[in-house]
């Protein structure tokens, strides 16, 4: 369906005219223009369906065809690996999106920043349950929120991008070279009530991972940038993925992002280049679909944490019927039943899902090249049901859709 606006249709042309001229290249993986498919061997992971490749395709098709230039996914799949991409990286040159091409990860970044802060745990240099001012004396207006508050947001720290992006295209322009420092930040919070007493209720906030990410450089006295390198980036080998902070481009080949403005109609903003100050350690990883499927595949099967640590990570907080909260992780009950685990992103031009199974035998990593529009964000909920739960048996997936919006980043849903 042709949805997207002026602006967007030419590119959105383009790229269908690309995919019906080579319908047989792209079902068999040879890349063409703006639509790639690969598929290596079928691994299967023990005891669910086989992912439904041709649905993903179409997924990523619908997302491209409601506004994102381009979209990509990858599963690994028990040592199998399948890649779809689908249009373009850079609009302005019309290279094709490439399945190894880098992007911003958004909150998938608060994942890292929890693992850090899980690890300082495991060496005693931190405890969960201790109040933020232990650490950081008088950072916070009250001593009863504690560390584990904080990674399952449930301190009450009001978010500060609320009011940062209640104008999407502005608020970004008027932030996109700017240089925060975390205590700045903190401090437009605390300019506003907290939303909930200290544990009484889940409620997303970038301020918490902010947080975070001063407990880390406090703890270690580094930089937050050394302490992923060196815990994480390292130990895994993600060749791909970078914390930038606060230069604006991301580095070797990546694929740009497109912020989709408030006004209907009005042209996308290349939103590549930017300082990504306003969220640094809630937010500032650059990484591709590869290395985020190592990240959380490692993670889950307790690469990066003792397994007490993980156990901890792994409690949840509900946040509706479909979704719940541990300590920077997310879990997701899918339309068929099974649940997975990971985190999304949104930061302006980028959409990301990234999430694996309970074993981490299989895991899928998405992102679209747009954001600020809900439908492409609902559509890109679908590369979950297609990678974890095949097939489906008969349409509409009701249940996935009534959850998909819900953990999104905050800015654009609230619960
Ligand atoms: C910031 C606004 C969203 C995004 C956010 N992202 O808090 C964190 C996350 C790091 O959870 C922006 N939305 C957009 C607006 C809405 O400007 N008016 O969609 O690009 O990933």
């Amino acid at each position: 369906m042709v949805s997207a606006t002026v602006g967007k249709g030419a590119v959105l042309g383009a790229v269908v005219v690309a995919l019906l001229a080579v319908p047989a290249r792209a079902a068999t993986g040879q890349a063409h223009a703006g639509t790639t498919a690969g598929q290596a061997r079928t691994g299967a992971a023990a005891g669910l369906p086989a992912p439904d490749t041709a649905g993903l395709r179409s997924v990523l098709r619908s997302a491209v065809a409601q506004g994102a230039p381009g979209a990509m996914a990858r599963i690994d799949d028990n040592g199998a690996m399948y890649r779809a991409t689908y249009g373009f990286a850079d609009r302005s040159t019309r290279r094709a999106i490439g399945g190894d091409d880098r992007f911003r990860v958004g909150s998938v970044t608060k994942t890292f920043s929890a693992v850090v802060l899980l690890q300082l745990a495991d060496e005693h240099r931190l405890t969960l349950d201790a109040p933020v001012n232990r650490y950081l004396p008088g950072l916070l207006p009250d001593d009863r929120i504690t560390v584990r508050h904080v990674l399952s947001h449930r301190s009450g720290l009001y978010d500060y991008t609320n009011d940062m992006f209640a104008r999407s295209v502005s608020g970004f322009e008027s932030v996109r070279n700017k240089v925060f420092t975390y205590r700045q930040l903190v401090k437009l919070s605390l300019a506003k009530p907290r939303t909930n007493a200290p544990g009484a209720a889940y409620s997303y906030s970038n301020t918490n991972f902010v947080v975070a990410g001063m407990l880390i450089e406090k703890l270690t006295g580094h930089p937050v940038r050394t302490e992923y390198e060196n815990r994480i980036f390292k130990p895994l080998r993600l060749k791909d993925t970078f914390y930038v902070h606060p230069d604006k481009k991301l580095p070797g080949r990546y694929t740009r992002g497109y912020l989709t403005p408030d006004t209907a109609g009005a042209p996308l903003v290349d939103a590549t280049e930017q300082t990504l100050s306003w969220a640094q350690s809630a937010g500032a990883i650059i990484s591709s679909t590869r290395d985020l499927n190592t990240f959380y595949s490692a993670l889950v099967r307790g690469r990066l944490t003792s397994s007490a640590r993980l156990a901890e990570m792994e409690r949840w907080t509900p946040v509706n019927s479909t979704t719940a909260y541990g300590l920077g992780v997310r879990r997701r009950t899918l339309s068929c039943g099974i649940s997975v685990y990971g985190h999304t992103g949104v930061v302006q031009g980028y959409y990301t899902y990234a999430f694996t199974t309970k074993d981490g035998r299989r895991s899928l990593a998405a992102v679209a090249t747009t954001s600020n529009n809900g439908t492409v964000l609902d559509t890109m909920a679908g590369t979950l049901e297609s990678a974890f739960c095949g097939k489906p048996k008969k349409a509409p997936r009701d249940a996935a859709v009534a959850g998909r919006n819900s953990d999104a980043a905050p800015a654009v849903a609230r619960n």
